[in-house]
This record gives C-alpha cells, structure tokens and sequence, in this order.
C-alpha cells in the first residue's frame, strides 16, 4: 500500500514511522510511506499556507491553493486511472470504526489530508477531497494524530504487517465485542492469581471461560456492542443469564 500525507508538520510523523511495526513494514516493502509539507507548494515570498477567515472570526483557515496543487502533484505523477482516495480529517467526517477500516485496507493508495488551526477551506472538502472521516466526538488541534489513527489501524489488517504476533483477525474488537482478559507469568503476582482456569491445560474449557468473559465484559461496559453483534445460540443465553442475574442481584453489586 502506498500512503500520501499532506501536513504543515511532517515531522509529527516520524517518530511513529520510525520504531516498531511501521517501521518494519516499510522495511519490508509492504507500505511505502510518502510525508508532504504543504508549505512546499506555496509561490508567495512568506510561503503562506494559512489565512484570515472571510466574514471574520478568530483564528486561520489553510488555503486551498497549496492542498489541491499538493494532491495534483501526486496525481499526475501516477500512471493509473483515477479514483484515487483523498481522505480529509476533520470533526465533521464519517465516523471512524473497524469497518471503514477493512473497506480503506483494500485500497492500493490512500491521501490523507491534515488540516490544522480553524481547518481547510470549504473547497477543499467540496471539489477535491473524496472522504471525510472523524475518529470520534472530541475537539483536537489538527489532523494529524486521527491521520496517525486510521494508518494504524488500516495497516495492521495489511496482510505481512504484523508478522508473526497475533492475527489481526483474532481481536474481539474485529467482531465487534470487547476482549477477554490476559494474563502473564508470575500465576501469583502480590497475591492476585491467574484464574485457575488458564492454568489447567484444558482448552475446551479455556475457550468457554474466555467466551464468557468476551460477554461479561461487553454487557457490562458496552451493551451497545452487544445489540449490534451476531451472537451464537450459546451467547445468547448467556447473555440472558446474566441480564437476569443483574436485575434480580443486591443493589449496587459490581457482578
Ligand atoms: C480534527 C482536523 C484541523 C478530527 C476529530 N476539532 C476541531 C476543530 C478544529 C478547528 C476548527 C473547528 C474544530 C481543529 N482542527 C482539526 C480537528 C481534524 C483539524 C483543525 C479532528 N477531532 N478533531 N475527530
């Protein structure tokens, strides 16, 4: 997959390209990562990106100018057809969620781009970007952290990317609950044990404890995830058990 990022602040992406599971993809050939200062495409003397906003109003708007000549450059230097995806990050996008993420890893090339300050001007929302994603309800300084958000989790589901750790396929979240807890060694840490299940080698019953657990902790923490996922007939009644048992239990007991 190559990626196209368009940024006042290229360096913000360095480091988090630089270690680790991005990094070894890149090394790897899987993802070719190309960062954009948007600065670069400016003509004027003081090479301004931003301006006042029309009608007034506190703070800076990005200019389209230097965005659409920006994504223009990377177009015309591709030899394929168009379609090309043109992400923008902004509180007004789609809402970001696992599926958008399984749809845009499919993707061969994605352009991500990050506004800052009051954000971009209108036009490029209208005549230049095709996608506009927010990763969720919470007022950031830029686009750069949710561009960070979707790479993430757009790259880990890229077959290679994770290597030898865990599939991308076993999260829960992939199916749309929460997870089972983990536990490593010591089985005794400061006198909290590994439930005795774990240790017992019996895999059949491991798995159903987990299960349990994935059910348990999705009723209690997120029961809107649980009215959207497309549970077993074991699930189910699981789930009725323990509804029943909360309604009918002592008054502010935690099980
Ligand atoms: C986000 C890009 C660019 C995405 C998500 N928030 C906010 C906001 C900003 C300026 C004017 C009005 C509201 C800051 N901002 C961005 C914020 C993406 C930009 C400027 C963003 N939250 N925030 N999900």
């Amino acid at each position: 997959m190559r990626i196209d990022i368009l940024t006042l602040f290229p360096q913000m992406f360095e480091a988090p390209f630089g270690f680790g599971i991005f990094k070894r993809a890149i090394d790897n050939g899987l993802v070719s990562l190309n960062l954009h200062n948007i600065r670069d495409h400016t003509h004027d003397k003081h090479h301004s990106a931003d301006d006042y906003p029309y009608g007034g109003g506190a703070g800076m708007v990005l200019r389209p100018g230097p965005i659409f000549e920006a994504v223009e450059a990377i177009r015309s230097a591709l030899d394929g057809p168009g379609g090309l995806p043109v992400i923008l990050l902004s509180p007004q996008g789609r809402p970001f969620s696992q599926a958008v993420a399984r749809d845009l890893s499919q993707q061969p090339h994605l352009v991500f781009i990050c506004g800052h300050y009051e954000g971009v001007d209108e036009r490029v929302r209208q005549h230049l970007a095709t996608d506009e994603i927010s990763i969720g309800d919470y007022v950031l300084t830029g686009g750069e952290v949710p561009a960070l958000v979707v790479i993430d989790a757009v790259l880990r589901l890229l077959p290679g990317v994770l290597g030898s750790e865990a599939s991308s396929l076993e999260d829960s979240h992939a199916e749309g609950l929460l997870e089972y807890p983990q536990y490593t060694r010591p089985a005794d840490f400061r006198g909290w044990k590994v439930p005795e299940v774990l240790l017992s080698g019996n895999h059949a019953q491991i798995a159903r404890w987990r299960r349990e657990q994935i059910i348990r902790r999705t009723l209690e923490r997120r029961p809107d995830l649980l009215d959207k996922a497309s549970l077993g007939l074991e699930d189910k009644k699981l789930v009725e058990r323990l509804t029943a048992l909360k309604d009918s239990g002592p008054t502010g007991s935690k099980e």
